[in-house]
């Protein structure tokens, strides 16, 4: 029997005491918020439910972290710089099963539900896919009972609201926690020392790291509730405060600036969310955030693990580390640290065993996003972890004497991060059948040669209960009618749904559905964008960052191709369209500033021309986030999948389009390959050219005026846009995107262009055939079970984690 702590519990019955919903809202409005129900705001309202909601969740949480302790369980522990988690309240509501019961009973306090559901400010602690996957994970990981706990950093400040001026996108902070979190348990009791910088001392023939700063990291731990509150783990944010709160010297001194510099400078760390997820900068502050993030969770991981156990060569039998991307894999040379270090292990022992335990998933190919430190910025803030690099990339040499000279973990004056997670991990994953071909032939050959067995794959999935269950209520309810519950934790059932949709009945509820969230969409844009659109017309969304890669380009100049065709011909039997885009730039990203200027420029002038009317609407509606997606998405006709082939590590929104019957116009590009595989190729509008004949393309320096030269369309829409059709207050602003297009078009937009156009003509065509349509985005969710992350969860656990179920 583990020895723990806190096995005896005298509140190991907290329901003793039954109340209900509405009772337990009325006590925290008056008890926590302190407010009359006759003077309490939407805010109040709001809060008073969240805390209503989070005591039932407070339960299974203490009886989970009990179970795991009693039975001595594996626990996995998910290191990430990001977790895009969006709106905590409704998602909570809905695994507890009391969405109609909070409903109802802010009902009867005379308040709207979704109103309050919408006050609450989206978490926004990532990027994009990389973090939003890690959300899903982590909802996942409950679901299936999954010992687990997510370590990331509390960000003051997530990624930055997105507003345009004058079609150009301009930055302001967020600021989620201007109001009170209620999600979220301080927890001053768990903190940790975090040392940076100083220099190394030799003591009695050992290393002695000499730290010259150091800051501490203090828990905030938010409960992760799964379907039907069965489990629930831990998420567990570090937010910065410094060693020394105050200088009263220098205070006394009358240097009043001077001495809050320690707490300034402590929590410059847990600020902001860097917000560039496209080019490796370099920049000291974000190794910093890297490695507080890191040394915190593998300090408190260690903590717990002795706790009940004593011998740390046992620690792989107990713990599975998962290292987001390479943004956490100091964690290979810190917890190598801590054991030599401080447990005094030695390096030989203490290596495999950190190997043992850790796992990479990689989510880019692309070179500029590969994390790579200058050993000077490296060994100036981590002087003990650049020594240890050194004898982690030594003993890899010794270990593989047929290792070329040109790989390693430090080469050129450089600490490549990717090399290093791929060396300390035993398991490493793409997150797509095509990503992970990739990943052994372009990304890693040579070290995959020397450990044919490490590199796995890991296809990414969503999670079903926020990306169909909350977010698509007429859907869900139709499909619980049509193949009853269950499918929110098992959603291959969705199968279930191929013999209904063979029948009228069925795909006439299906469109209706759709229609519904349609309509929805149509009353939300035209209160918010201004903007009057048809829900009849086909809603062709993309939503993404905004890259080159992903090529919102090629959807523009396409869409400006066909307001040309419509305008040569505007009684012809057009198929009325509405263009959505969703997506926020690098703040450093010009060109990608370029593209969201051109398609807001293009949206005002299409959106104002009385030809093209109702048959063409460009939309574009600013500071895309979570809580947006969730009211596109299931509004949506078609998804939008454009990427250069072998760019696209995996996508996670084409998952959740497919889930939501939209079906696919897109390449042969990281995920899209296993939905095509699921949904059947009449039920996926393909185009493009393959992660080969890219390549193959590029080789070609005259590849762009070759695509363009032969295409009559590109030439003319390109024309358009040099000459200022949409920017007639500034002629020549799209010159230099023009010119690249022409020149130095290495993401082949020109070259897939009229396969891309020929595509958008099939959708239409197979769009007005209505009952055949409304049959293939019925089919797209019914073939989309594969796409849970539930699936991709028991995989980890299986290859990865080696870790069971504690249900
Ligand atoms: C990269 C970087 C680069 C340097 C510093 C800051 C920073 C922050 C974030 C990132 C993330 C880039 C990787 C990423 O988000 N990849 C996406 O991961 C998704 C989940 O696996 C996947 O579906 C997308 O295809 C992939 O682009």
């Amino acid at each position: 029997m583990p020895r723990h702590p806190n096995l005896w519990n005298p509140m190991n019955d907290l329901s003793a005491a039954p109340t209900s919903l509405k009772a337990n809202i009325l006590r925290h409005l008056a008890y926590t918020l302190g407010k009359d129900a006759e003077h309490a705001s939407t805010y109040d309202w709001r809060m008073a439910l969240s805390f209503a909601i989070r005591d039932q969740i407070v339960e299974p949480w203490f009886a989970s972290t009990r179970k795991t302790w009693a039975t001595g369980h594996k626990r996995v522990y998910y290191l990430s710089m990001e977790f895009l988690i969006g709106r905590i309240l409704e998602d909570a509501t809905v695994n507890l099963g009391l969405r109609d019961q909070a409903e109802e009973a802010m009902a009867s306090f005379g308040q709207d539900f979704r109103a309050i559901i919408e006050d609450e400010p989206d978490a926004a602690l990532g990027n994009g896919g990389l973090g939003r996957l890690a959300a899903c994970f982590m909802e996942s990981m409950a679901t299936l009972g999954c010992p687990a706990y997510g370590y990331g950093i509390r960000y003051e400040h997530g990624l930055f609201r997105q507003r345009f001026e004058g079609g150009r996108q301009v930055e302001a902070p967020e600021d989620w926690l201007k109001q009170d979190h209620p999600w979220e348990f301080t927890r001053p009791e768990a903190a940790y020392v975090i040392p940076f910088k100083g220099h190394m001392e030799q003591q009695a023939g050992r290393e002695v790291w000499v730290p010259s700063e150091t800051v501490v990291a203090s828990a905030y731990d938010t409960p992760v509730v799964g379907w039907q509150g069965k489990w629930a783990n831990t998420l567990r944010l570090w937010g910065a405060l410094p060693t020394t709160m105050f200088d009263l010297d220098r205070f006394n001194r009358g240097d009043y600036a001077a001495a809050a510099e320690p707490e300034a400078l402590a929590r410059t760390l847990s600020r902001v969310l860097y917000p560039d997820d496209t080019t490796y900068q370099g920049k000291e502050l974000r190794l910093k955030q890297e490695f507080f993030l890191t040394s915190a969770a593998l300090q408190d991981i260690l903590r717990r693990f002795l706790a009940s156990e004593t011998d740390l060569r046992k620690l792989p039998d107990h713990v599975a580390i998962q290292m987001n991307d390479t943004h956490p894999a100091i964690a290979g040379p810190e917890l190598i640290r801590l054991l030599v270090d401080e447990h005094g292990m030695p390096f030989d022992q203490a290596l495999p065993v950190a190997r043992a335990c850790l796992g990479y998933t990689n989510h880019t190919l692309l070179p500029e996003a590969l994390e790579r430190w200058a050993t000077f910025t490296f060994g100036n803030v981590l002087p003990r972890h650049m020594q240890i690099v050194e004898q982690i990339d030594h003993w890899h040499k010794t270990e593989h004497r047929g290792r070329p000279h040109y790989i390693g973990i430090v080469k050129h004056h450089e600490v490549r991060m990717g090399e290093l997670a791929f060396i300390m991990a035993h398991k490493v994953n793409g997150v797509s059948a095509l990503h992970s071909d990739l990943i052994k032939k372009n990304l890693f050959p040579e070290l995959h040669a020397l450990h044919p067995d490490r590199i796995v794959n890991q296809t990414n999935g969503v999670t079903p209960r926020r990306w169909l269950k909350m977010c698509n209520k007429p859907l869900s309810t139709l499909i619980t009618d049509t193949i009853g519950a269950g499918w929110e934790a098992d959603l291959d059932l969705l199968k279930g749904l191929e013999k209904p949709i063979k029948t009228k009945a069925f795909c006439k509820d299906f469109d209706a559905a759709k229609r519904v969230n349609k309509v929805e969409l149509s009353n939300w844009l035209a209160s918010h964008e201004g903007i009057t659109v048809n829900p009849d017309a086909l809603f062709d969304v993309q939503i993404k960052r905004i890259h080159e890669y992903k090529r919102q380009l090629l959807n523009i100049l396409q869409t400006i191709g066909h307001w040309e065709a419509i305008k040569q011909n505007p009684n012809a039997n057009w198929v009325p369209r509405v263009k959505i885009f969703g997506g926020k730039a690098a703040p450093g990203y010009a060109v990608a500033k370029e593209i969201i200027r051109l398609i807001n420029d293009v949206a005002e002038v299409i959106n104002n021309d009385p030809v093209s009317g109702d048959l063409l609407k460009v939309v574009y509606p600013a500071n895309y986030n979570v809580s947006m997606a969730e009211r596109l998405i299931p509004a949506a006709d078609l998804s939008e999948q454009i990427s250069t082939a072998g760019k696209e590590a995996s996508g996670t929104g084409n998952m959740k389009f497919m889930i939501n019957g939209a079906p696919t116009i897109g390449t042969l590009d990281g995920a899209n390959v296993e939905i095509l595989h699921e949904v059947g190729e009449e039920n996926f509008f393909l185009f493009g050219m393959t992660t080969e004949q890219a390549m193959a393309r590029r080789q070609d320096p005259e590849h762009a005026r070759k695509a363009i030269e032969a295409s009559q369309t590109l030439q003319d829409v390109l024309q358009m846009v040099a000459e200022g059709r949409f920017s007639p207050d500034q002629k020549d602003r799209y010159h230099d995107l023009v010119h690249r297009v022409w020149h130095h078009d290495y993401f082949l937009v020109a070259s897939d262009f009229d396969a891309y156009d020929a595509a958008q003509v099939r959708v239409d065509s197979a769009y007005a055939d209505r009952d055949n349509w409304v049959k293939m985005a019925a089919l797209n969710t019914a073939r989309s079970g594969f796409f849970s992350s539930d699936r991709t969860i028991r995989s980890y656990m299986k290859d990865v984690w080696n870790v069971s179920s504690a249900l």
